[in-house]
C-alpha cells in the first residue's frame, strides 16, 4: 500500500462525499503513526486529549528533517496540498541502479522524462514516509471536514464527517490557543497572509496609517491560533536610503508599536508567544545598495557588490539589537528561530544578501539561536515568486507553513523522528522539555552554508 497522503489519489473529483472518504482514509493512515491507544475513538476530556499519557521516555533521537539534504516534492506546479520536504535519509543509497543502467552503462530504462514536478512519478515510498508531517494540509483538511460537518448538521443528516473530524482533532489538538510571532519584512508577511487566506483566517492590519511599520494579526478561529507579523525595514514603495533600520530605529519601532501591543502576542504559556521566527536581511541589503548607489553617483542598483566588513558589523549590531529586544520583551525561554534569507528573484546577482545571511548564521549560532533554513531550501525556485522578493501562494508557501509548524510542534513538547510522531505535546507540560532536549544537538548540526 502506498504511504499516507497517497491512497486516496483515485478520488479525483472533489465532491463532498469523496472529500470525506478521502479524509477518513488519510487520517486512518495517519493514525498508524500516532502514539494513540488503539481503538480509542472517543475524544476524552483528559488533558492529553485522547492521547495516551506521554511515555515516560525522556530522550528521543534528535533529527531535524529540514536540516538534512533533500528535495521539495510537490504534486503539481500550482498545488498547495501535497507538498513536502523529502530528506534523503538512507533510501537514496539503497536504490538499485542496475534497473537503470546495464553493465555497459547503457540505459535500460529512460531516466529522463517530461515530469517537472513528480506529477506521475512519485518519489519512492521509503523516502516519502520519512518526510515530515504536512501540518498545513492537515489544518486544511480539518477546515474542509468541519465545514462538511456544519453542512450535515444544518441538513439534519447523519454525521458522516464527524468521525473524520475526531481523527483530525487527535492530530491537531495541540495547536489550540497557540501564538506564533513572525518578525521580518514583506516576504514574511506574504507567507503569513497566504497561510491565513488559505484557512479563511481573519487578518487585521494595524497601525493602518503608519509609514514606519505594519502589524498583521491573523487568527484562525477554529483553533484560536494566532500568527502575528511585525514589520522591520521599510513599509510601502517609497523607501529612500534614509528608510533603513539603525539600532536606534529598531528601538523606536519597538517602543512605539511592538511593545504597546506585545501583550496580545501571548500564547499558551501566558507570558510569550509559543515560537518566534525572525529575519531582517533584505531591507538591510537595500540600505547598503542605496548608499553605494549614492556614493558612486549611479542610477542603477548593484546587488552584485560584496559587502565590506563595516557593513557586516553594522548589520550584526542590528540583528543583535533585534534579538535582545525580543528577549527583553518575552524572556529567555521563548524559542527564537532565525529564518534564512530567500534570495531575490532578479536577473542580477544577490551577493550582498548572501553576505548578510552568512553573517546572521554565524551570529545566531554564537547567540544560541537555531535556524529555520527556509531560505536555503527554496534557493533557486524563483519561478514560484510573485515578484522580486515575495513568494506566491503555492507549494513554497505550503512548505513554509509545514516547516513553521514542525518547530511549533516541537516547542510544545512534540517529537517527530523520520516522519513518525513519536511524542505528542503534553498539554500539562509535566514531562520532557522537547525543545531543549534537542536544542544542543541541533545547534551543533548548524552549518555555515552561505
Ligand atoms: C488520562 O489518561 C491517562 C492515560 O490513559 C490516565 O492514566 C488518567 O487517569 C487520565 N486522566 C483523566 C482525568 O481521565
Ligand atoms: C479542501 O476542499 C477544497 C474544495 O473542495 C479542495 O480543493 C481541497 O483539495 C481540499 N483540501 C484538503 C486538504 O482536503
Ligand atoms: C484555550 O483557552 C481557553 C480560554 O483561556 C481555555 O478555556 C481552554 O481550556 C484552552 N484550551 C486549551 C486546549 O488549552
Ligand atoms: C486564545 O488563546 C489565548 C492564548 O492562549 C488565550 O489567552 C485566550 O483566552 C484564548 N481565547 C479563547 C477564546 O479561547
Ligand atoms: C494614526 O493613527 C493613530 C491611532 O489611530 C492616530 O492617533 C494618529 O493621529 C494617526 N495619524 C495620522 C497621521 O493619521
Ligand atoms: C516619497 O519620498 C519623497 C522623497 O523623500 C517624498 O518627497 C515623497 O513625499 C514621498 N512620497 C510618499 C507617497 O510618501
Ligand atoms: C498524490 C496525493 O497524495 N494526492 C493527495 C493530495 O491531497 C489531497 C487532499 O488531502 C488528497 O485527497 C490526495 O490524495
Amino acid at each position: 500500500m502506498q504511504i499516507f497522503f497517497y491512497g486516496a489519489k483515485a478520488l479525483a473529483n472533489i465532491s463532498l462525499a469523496a472529500t470525506v472518504v478521502a479524509v477518513l482514509f488519510l487520517t486512518l493512515q495517519f493514525r498508524g503513526k500516532l502514539p494513540t491507544i488503539e481503538g480509542a475513538a472517543e475524544y476524552s476530556t483528559n488533558s492529553t486529549h485522547g492521547h495516551e499519557s506521554i511515555s515516560s521516555k525522556t530522550s528521543y533521537e534528535c533529527i531535524n528533517p529540514y536540516a538534512q539534504p533533500g528535495f521539495i516534492w510537490m504534486e503539481t506546479r500550482n498545488t498547495i496540498d501535497n507538498t513536502t520536504w523529502v530528506p534523503f535519509y538512507s533510501g537514496l543509497l539503497d536504490e538499485q541502479f542496475s534497473q537503470i543502467w546495464d553493465t555497459k552503462g547503457k540505459p535500460v530504462d529512460k531516466v529522463v522524462d517530461n515530469t517537472r514536478y513528480f506529477l506521475n512519478n512519485l518519489p519512492p515510498d521509503d523516502l516519502l514516509k520519512n518526510a515530515p508531517t504536512q501540518w498545513f494540509q492537515l489544518l486544511r483538511q480539518y477546515k474542509n471536514v468541519s465545514d462538511a460537518v456544519a453542512t450535515e448538521n444544518r441538513a439534519g443528516r447523519k454525521m458522516e464527517s464527524a468521525e473524520a473530524l475526531r481523527e483530525l482533532k487527535k492530530q491537531l489538538y495541540w495547536v489550540r490557543n497557540r501564538s506564533l510571532l513572525v518578525v521580518g519584512d514583506s516576504a514574511d508577511e506574504t507567507l503569513v497572509s497566504h497561510f491565513c487566506n488559505s484557512l479563511a483566517g481573519a487578518l487585521d492590519y494595524d497601525p493602518r496609517n503608519s509609514s514606519e511599520t505594519s502589524i498583521v494579526t491573523c487568527n484562525i478561529r477554529e483553533w484560536n491560533l494566532t500568527i502575528t507579523h511585525w514589520q522591520l525595514g521599510c513599509v510601502g514603495l517609497n523607501c529612500s536610503s534614509s528608510a533603513v533600520e539603525t539600532p536606534e530605529s529598531v528601538d523606536q519601532k519597538w517602543d512605539r508599536y511592538f511593545v504597546p501591543t506585545s501583550d496580545s502576542v501571548v500564547g499558551k504559556n501566558g507570558v510569550s508567544p509559543d515560537l518566534v521566527i525572525f529575519q531582517l536581511g533584505l531591507w538591510s541589503e537595500q540600505f547598503f545598495v542605496n548608499q553605494y548607489m549614492e556614493y558612486v553617483h549611479r542610477k542603477s542598483m548593484d546587488y552584485s557588490r560584496t559587502l565590506n566588513f563595516k557593513e557586516l558589523v553594522l548589520y550584526t549590531r542590528l540583528l543583535r539589537r533585534t534579538i535582545s529586544k525580543l528577549r527583553d520583551l518575552y524572556g529567555h525561554k521563548v524559542p527564537i528561530l532565525y529564518r534564512t534569507v530567500a534570495l531575490k528573484n532578479n536577473l542580477e546577482q544577490d551577493i550582498a544578501a548572501l553576505n548578510l545571511d552568512s553573517v546572521a548564521r554565524y551570529a545566531c549560532r554564537e547567540l544560541d539561536i537555531e535556524t529555520i533554513d527556509f531560505g536555503w531550501i527554496v534557493r533557486g525556485y524563483y519561478s514560484f515568486y510573485r515578484d522580486d522578493v515575495n513568494i506566491d501562494e503555492g507549494p513554497l508557501s505550503a512548505l513554509w507553513a509545514n516547516m513553521a509548524f514542525w518547530y511549533l510542534f516541537r516547542s510544545q513538547g512534540g517529537v517527530e523522528v523520520r516522519g513518525d510522531l513519536v511524542r505528542m505535546p503534553d498539554m500539562d507540560k509535566t514531562t520532557v522539555d522537547a525543545w531543549n532536549m534537542c536544542h544542543d544537538t541541533f545547534m551543533k548540526d548548524l552549518k555555515i552554508r552561505s
